[in-house]
């Protein structure tokens, strides 16, 4: 089961800037732990891990994961709030995706609580730091395995 992580603007910056929002760890820190708790629930999952600042690199990644990965745990960052283009690449490609964030967006400004992203996923998780992401996999891995 090949499940692909996309971290989107400045995600890269994690674990060394706003540490009281988005906490210490970085995002090589984060990539380490879904390998371990991949391994840990089946040694069959494959993660791959991809980061871009860029919108159009994102949309291009969606659309090579198109017949080779089952499925997509994505971090939009702020293009959640904004992006059509990554709203219809994976519309377009029809690979379920898991929505992740980091904080709470529903707690925060009102612009983050609006997302393009999340009537075109499976289901989001919002708020639980990086413990988000593994719960995105665990989300993503049981309903692939359900489908
Ligand atoms: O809470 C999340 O995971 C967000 O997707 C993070 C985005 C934000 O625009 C969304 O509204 C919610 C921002 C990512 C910025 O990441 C940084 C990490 C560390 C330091 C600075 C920025």
């Amino acid at each position: 089961m090949k499940i692909l992580f996309i971290h989107g603007p400045n995600l890269n910056f994690l674990g060394k800037r706003e540490p009281e929002i988005y906490g210490t760890d970085t995002l090589s820190d984060v990539n380490s732990m879904l390998l371990k708790e991949a391994a840990s629930i089946d040694k069959g999952i494959e993660p791959e891990f991809f980061q871009s600042n860029s919108e159009g690199e994102i949309v291009t990644k969606i659309q090579d994961a198109f017949e080779n990965h089952n499925g997509i745990v994505i971090n939009p960052g702020a293009y959640t709030h904004t992006s059509i283009a990554i709203r219809d690449a994976i519309l377009s490609t029809a690979i379920p995706v898991v929505e992740v964030h980091i904080s709470n967006v529903f707690k925060r400004e009102e612009f983050r609580q609006k997302s393009f992203i999340s009537p075109v996923s499976v289901g989001v998780i919002s708020g639980f730091g990086i413990n988000s992401y593994t719960l995105g996999l665990k989300a993503i891995v049981d309903f692939l395995k359900d489908k």
